[in-house]
């Protein structure tokens, strides 16, 4: 006897019972219902999945495909890891696309990158990646101490998140449809709460993550002395990181004291962010989201 066989007859036999049973028509409609909603969702999702993978593999031989949060309205990112790699594809020339309909990837986190149909996620890790693959030298002009230090710098990472501020700052500096700017705070303050514990920086009390950034700001205005950028006369690979965490201060917490780290605690920061502005984002305005 076939497994088929076997199949078909058990699935007739349950049928029947089920159909026989008048009362339980209900809960075989809502079961049925569960299935067919569960099946078109499924192949929605594998369809979706197709026509994307489609596409990002369409990008082109050696472009990459940045995949990012949409654009802010003060700062091209709001993800300062997706604005170190965009920093970094400029300085290192290297041809790439936007993609904003996927901004997590692989690892579950924003930004990662497709190259050559191939997947590669932590901003860091595609920094390495890129470096290789391009043989880019950004940090062939820094001795090795001096590349120890900037590498330093560049691993401090500024204890500022648009979510600390149960997302006030977020929904100022993003731009949303009336949809969105209605639900979003219902459900992104206590989302972001949990996700700020586990991260790490939710355990802290509001006071000392300010204390924690202004002391990173003042590490990072140490290390950059009164040179233009970290890496010397030009931006090297850690300015990339830097600036990424430091643009998050300067234009994505508008009118706060975080703001105020860099534009009157430390202006050769202030100062900083605008010359990497300048060098690597001319076009700048061009990129930035306008309000819905
Ligand atoms: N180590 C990662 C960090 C990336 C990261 O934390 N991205 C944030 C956005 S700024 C994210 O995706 N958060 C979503 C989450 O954690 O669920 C990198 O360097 O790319």
């Amino acid at each position: 006897m076939s497994l088929m066989f076997v199949l078909r007859y058990g699935m007739r036999k349950a049928a029947k019972m089920l159909w026989r049973e008048g009362e339980h028509g209900w809960a075989l409609t809502v079961v049925a219902g569960m299935c067919t909603i569960y099946v078109i969702r499924k192949v929605y999702q594998e369809s979706r999945r197709r026509r994307l993978r489609k596409e990002w593999d369409g990008t082109g031989q050696d472009v990459v495909l940045l995949h990012q949060f949409r654009r802010g309205r003060f700062c091209p990112n709001l993800s300062p890891f997706a604005l170190k790699v965009e920093a970094f594809l400029r300085l290192a020339n290297i041809k790439y696309k936007i993609d904003e309909e996927t901004p997590f990837g692989p690892k579950g986190k924003c930004p990662w990158i497709t190259i050559n149909k191939e997947d590669i996620a932590d901003s860091e890790m595609v920094l390495d990646d890129l470096t290789e693959r391009f043989s880019v030298q950004l940090d062939s002009q820094l001795e090795a101490r001096e590349a120890a230090v900037v590498e330093s710098a560049r691993v401090c990472v500024i204890a500022w998140r648009y979510w600390l501020d149960g997302c006030k700052t977020f929904l100022k500096t993003q731009t949303f449809d009336r949809f969105l700017r209605f639900v979003f705070p219902l459900f992104l303050k206590r989302g972001t709460k949990n996700r700020s514990k586990e991260q790490g920086l939710g355990v802290h009390s509001p006071e000392e993550i300010y204390q924690i950034c202004k002391k990173d700001c003042n590490t990072l205005a140490g290390i950059l002395g009164d040179r233009p950028f970290f890496g010397g006369e030009n931006p090297c690979r850690a300015d990339c990181g830097v600036f990424g965490q430091l643009a998050q201060l300067m234009w994505n917490a508008p009118g706060t004291r975080y703001e105020a780290l860099l534009t009157v605690d430390n202006p050769s920061l202030a100062l900083y962010c605008f010359r990497m502005k300048d060098k690597v984002f001319p076009d700048w305005d061009d990129l930035l989201a306008h309000p819905i």
